[in-house]
């Protein structure tokens, strides 16, 4: 019976000790403007586990749209989205919220992948996600709209996954 017992009090240590050497990192809340033609920030980095709340407004005159991925694709010779999305990538589905405005419909745009289009001056939206293991690394997100223009004027931006 004593033996038992200290068998269970060895297990119950060891779960305490493995959660608190892996803190669950506090969630996160940032704000990307996309205007012609740049992110703001251009550059976000973020956590394993850690709950990201993105909001993204649409500051420009013109149509814009956020893809998360790497290696871009081109169609007709253009840059049309990333070969491999973040979100397929790391098994997680964002929610979107559109705050302000309609969200264009995903079956309309023209690449593959996750993306989140703000359509006029104000739109916004708000994308919230859990960031998983399998997204560590280093991505881009990236404007594609009128046929790559926005990427190729600089609409792209880093999005940093530490583990
Ligand atoms: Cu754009």
């Amino acid at each position: 019976m004593m033996k038992r017992i200290l068998i269970l009090a060895a297990l119950a240590s060891v779960l305490a000790l493995s959660a608190c050497s892996a803190p669950k990192p506090e969630p996160v809340s940032i704000t990307l403007d996309m205007s012609e033609y740049a992110f703001d920030p251009a550059s976000i980095e973020v956590k394993v586990g850690q709950e990201v709340s993105l909001e993204l407004v649409n500051n420009g005159q013109l149509p814009h749209e956020v893809m998360f991925g790497r290696e871009v694709m081109r169609k007709d010779n253009r840059p049309a989205g990333y070969r491999e999305d973040m979100f397929a990538i790391g098994g997680a589905t964002p929610e979107v919220i559109a705050l302000q405005g309609e969200l264009a419909d995903e079956e309309e745009e023209e690449h593959s992948g996750f993306v989140v289009a703000l359509q006029k001056t104000g739109d916004r939206a708000l994308i919230k996600f859990t960031v998983t293991q399998a997204m560590v690394g280093e991505w881009e997100i990236g404007c594609f709209e009128q046929d790559g223009v926005h990427y190729d004027a600089g609409m792209v931006g880093k999005f940093i996954v530490a583990p």
